[in-house]
């Protein structure tokens, strides 16, 4: 894939990743820019392709759908993450800060771009039916299951950008960031594999598959390396941090904090208000390895055991609410509580005592954007 060819694209080849770096990436508005710049290089242009008339609004449509309209936090992480560290390292940063601007905000969109893609297929394989604040995007009457290929569109799109974007202009960085692309991809499709083989496919329950240590083993693999290693491994690259012993430290405070995540989302899919998340929750009736079932389990008297058995992963509205009624007797929502303070205080002091090479900020940043989070 080549970054050559002339038009009104704002990203193209060398030149195009340099322009990114003249909007302020860091703040949403600016990202957004960015957004538009790299969508239009996918879509403007299709004539290499001889596709131009056929697809290239409908493939805008389905950009615009999926992919900007999320809280952007990965994204803009690893914005943020690249100028703290530039800033950190001070005079002896190689890059000046236009190209850090550009590269990150190219990389984190990519993230966003591989975020949208899961979510558009994790929406069918979850039968969910709202996301950002909108029906999911297999829900329209005129996408149905034509959303696997766009889900298939969207993940080839990450590499379509990573070539374009980076693999003249700078090889070292596109092998490095290339590498973590695909092995994070390939650890989310191995969580989300335990994530659906957790889940009966019609009842009854099997309870003794819903342990902590698999909801633990399912969390990290399906949202802790994409959506947390990924952002600051990228930010770290764009800085030229890309040395194993400053990877593996990140690694395993962004696997802490990916798990701490999920398991706010778990909460917030019973808990949190629809309005709020901008998702309905499913995980009741999908059968889901939730934490709150986890959590349940281990709480649970036999005969609570026995109305769990019962009713948990049936599509229906009395047996859902018979579910939540028993976390309520079990108080999962004061657990959950100090579950949050508990871990937060663990991350802080992981922080604390392992962050050396690079500024402790970024790290501080993402666990105060998700600490004590509604939505
Ligand atoms: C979150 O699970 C995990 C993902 C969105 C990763 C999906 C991975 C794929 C390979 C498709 P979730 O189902 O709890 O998320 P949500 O609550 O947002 O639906
Ligand atoms: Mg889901
Ligand atoms: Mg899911
Ligand atoms: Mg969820």
């Amino acid at each position: 894939i080549s970054g050559s060819g002339e038009g009104p694209v704002v990203l193209q080849g060398g030149k195009g990743v340099a322009k990114a770096g003249t909007f302020d990436a860091a703040k949403k508005p600016g990202f957004i820019d960015v957004f538009k710049g790299l969508a239009e290089e996918l879509c403007g242009d299709l004539s290499e392709y001889e596709l131009t008339e056929l697809i290239s609004k409908p493939m805008q449509r389905m950009l615009d759908y999926n992919v900007p309209g999320g809280k952007l936090n990965r994204g803009l992480t690893v914005v943020h993450a690249a100028l703290e560290i530039a800033k950190f390292q001070g005079k002896s940063s190689t890059k000046d800060e236009e190209t850090i601007r550009a590269q990150s905000a190219v990389l984190g969109w990519c993230i966003e771009w591989l975020q949208a893609s899961f979510l558009v297929s994790d929406d069918l394989m979850d039968s969910s039916i709202t996301r950002r604040g909108q029906p999911c995007w297999y829900k329209n009457e005129d996408v149905g299951f034509i959303a696997v290929n766009d889900a298939l569109i969207l993940m080839t799109q990450v590499d379509v950008l990573l070539y374009k974007m980076f693999a003249d202009e700078d090889p070292d960085l596109f092998l490095h960031v290339h590498r973590i692309m695909t092995e994070t991809t390939y650890q989310t499709e191995m969580g989300q594999f335990l994530d659906l083989s957790t889940q009966p496919p019609q009842g009854p329950i099997n309870l003794d598959l819903y342990t902590s240590e698999r909801h633990y083993k399912i969390v990290k693999y399906k949202t802790a390396f994409y959506s947390f290693y990924a952002p600051i491994a990228f930010g770290m690259a764009v800085a030229g941090v890309r040395d194993k012993e400053s990877l593996d430290v990140a690694c395993d405070i962004c696997v802490k904090m990916g798990v701490y995540f999920q398991v706010q989302d778990d909460y917030l899919d019973c808990y949190g208000e629809p309005e709020v998340i901008g998702k309905i929750g499913t995980d009741i009736q999908d059968g889901k390895c939730s934490w709150l079932v986890t959590q349940a389990l281990t709480r649970a008297s036999a005969e609570q055991k026995e109305v769990l058995k019962a009713n948990y992963a049936k599509d229906d509205e009395e047996c859902i609410k018979t579910v939540k009624g028993i976390y309520n007797e079990l108080k999962l929502a004061d657990i959950y509580h100090e579950y949050e303070e508990s871990i937060y205080k663990e991350i802080c002091s992981d922080i604390e005592a392992k962050v050396t090479t690079v500024p402790k900020e970024i790290f501080y940043a993402l666990l105060h954007k998700i600490y004590k989070r509604s939505k």
